[in-house]
């Protein structure tokens, strides 16, 4: 803990999760001897250090630990009497000694973190991608980098103290997660930290079409640079970076440049995402021109609208990741043809209304599953006809039965996925796997 105070002697690391893991090692690598807790009993200790003493299914008392490090899954109120709480985000911060592009809001964030991340490599820059990401920010310790890129979620968000990444973005700021954070406002106060630490050294990137996530940026006293996803601004308010007559323009104190994207990138990736990335790599001197020219492909990243044609003319769309209701809305207005859509899940406390209305205009009905089923349908009601089944398999299959050649299934949820699976992607995967054996049947 090399930016920090004194070293802590009793740390207590709370999920046994991929943060969990990374975070034991990243103590045992300092000779520091940590405590892991689970509550899961059966929960997977491998990838543990050995002399870890572990705790499962009941909490030890934190307030007897010098450092509670808590997994971001795992609600505050479970340890609101430690003494000192850091994340796995401020501890990476303070061991990084490269700049830090951090990335957060509702949507968005993982393609804005891959896409920035592939275009530092595509010049020849040494970038990886972590956080919320999939890959603990603590793992990029073990890398010889130029730049980390880190997605950072309203979760791990809540353990930060000096985070002061050198470019923070809030791409946008929808309901989500309000199980947790209980109301929108909280929400979005928890991600506006990303930007509360920046000095007028660093960089702070909002879009200037959302005035909330504008206001939050100048909490901070970083230089402020704005994206556009209009075509056309008033001569009072020209963002810094926006698109016109399929030219990316951009501008800021030290830069200036107008160069065309190949439509293999803007026919992928939502305008907004690749807005704030060229802007992030023009603040930071390097140009976004030779980084779109070098990179030669963008792959999507798994479960953001994949599609896979079956074998009976039905085409299936896995966007799994469309866990709140903004997300899963654009899913639906993406999407052309006969639609049947697949939603539910876990709800996080948010409002289906907006989103059925969406669906009124464009899906034909809407099979819907798991805990929050009922609420999305009492949205539905007399605007178009819904399922309501238990289980995701059983809906795949409902949707699948109902779907004639020509027909798309979208799986936009809305909704997490904890009810019934560990996390999105093995939904998604589900998804595949139980549509691709209706259609051979
Ligand atoms: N656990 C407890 N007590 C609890 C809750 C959980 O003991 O009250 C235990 C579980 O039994 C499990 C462990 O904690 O063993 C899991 O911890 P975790 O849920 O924090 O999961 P990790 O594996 O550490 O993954 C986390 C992020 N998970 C969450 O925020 C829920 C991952 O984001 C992230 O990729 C990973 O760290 C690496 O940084 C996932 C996510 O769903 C993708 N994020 C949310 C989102 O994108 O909407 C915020």
């Amino acid at each position: 803990m090399k930016k920090s105070s004194p070293m802590p002697k009793n740390v207590l690391i709370m999920g046994l999760g991929k943060t969990g893991k990374s975070a034991a090692n990243f103590f045992a690598g300092m000779g520091i001897k940590t405590v892991g807790y689970d509550q899961n009993e059966n929960c997977s200790l491998s990838g543990l250090p050995r002399e870890m003493n572990i705790v499962l299914g009941r909490p030890p008392n934190v307030s007897s630990f010098d450092l509670v490090v808590p997994s971001p899954g795992i609600h505050p109120k479970t340890y609101t009497k430690a003494r000192r709480v850091l994340g796995d985000i401020e501890l990476s911060f303070r061991e990084l000694n490269v700049p830090i592009i951090a990335v957060t809001g509702t949507n968005g964030k993982s393609t804005t973190v891959k896409l920035i991340t592939d275009l530092l490599c595509s010049l020849g820059l040494r970038a990886k991608a972590g956080g919320n990401f999939g890959v603990p920010a603590l793992s990029l310790l073990a890398d010889d980098l130029d730049f980390a890129v880190l997605e950072v979620s309203s979760f791990q968000l809540e353990t930060v103290e000096h985070f002061r990444p050198s470019v923070g973005i809030l791409l946008n700021l929808s309901e989500d997660h309000l199980d947790r954070h209980g109301t929108f406002q909280n929400y979005a106060r928890m991600k506006a930290r990303i930007f509360h630490k920046q000095t007028k050294n660093d960089i702070a990137i909002t879009s200037v079409d959302d005035r909330l996530c504008d206001r939050l940026a100048q909490e901070g006293d970083a230089v402020q640079l704005r994206f556009g996803k209009k075509e056309i601004y008033s001569s009072l308010n020209i963002p810094n970076s926006y698109m016109r007559d399929h030219k990316l323009n951009i501008s800021g104190q030290n830069f200036s440049d107008k160069f065309e994207i190949s439509k293999k990138f803007t026919e992928i990736i939502p305008i907004e995402n690749f807005l704030a990335s060229a802007l992030a790599l023009e603040s930071l001197g390097i140009s976004a021109r030779n980084a779109f020219d070098k990179l030669g492909d963008f792959d999507p990243l798994p479960h953001r609208r994949t599609r896979t044609q079956l074998g009976n003319g039905v085409e299936i769309i896995d966007d799994s990741k469309a866990t709140n209701p903004a997300a899963a809305k654009t899913a639906i207005e993406l999407t052309r043809g006969p639609l049947i859509w697949i939603a539910g899940g876990r709800d996080k406390g948010t409002d289906f209304s907006d989103l059925a209305l969406v669906a009124q205009t464009r899906a034909r009905e809407a099979i819907l599953y798991g805990e929050a089923a009922e609420k999305i349908g009492s949205a539905l009601k007399d605007k178009i006809s819904y399922v309501i089944v238990n289980d995701f398999e059983k809906a795949v299959a409902v949707a699948c039965s109902r779907a004639e050649r020509g027909d798309s299934i979208l799986l936009a949820p809305a909704c997490s996925s904890f009810d019934q699976f560990q996390n999105f992607e093995q939904r998604g995967q589900s998804f595949k796997k139980v549509a691709e054996s209706v259609a051979i049947l």
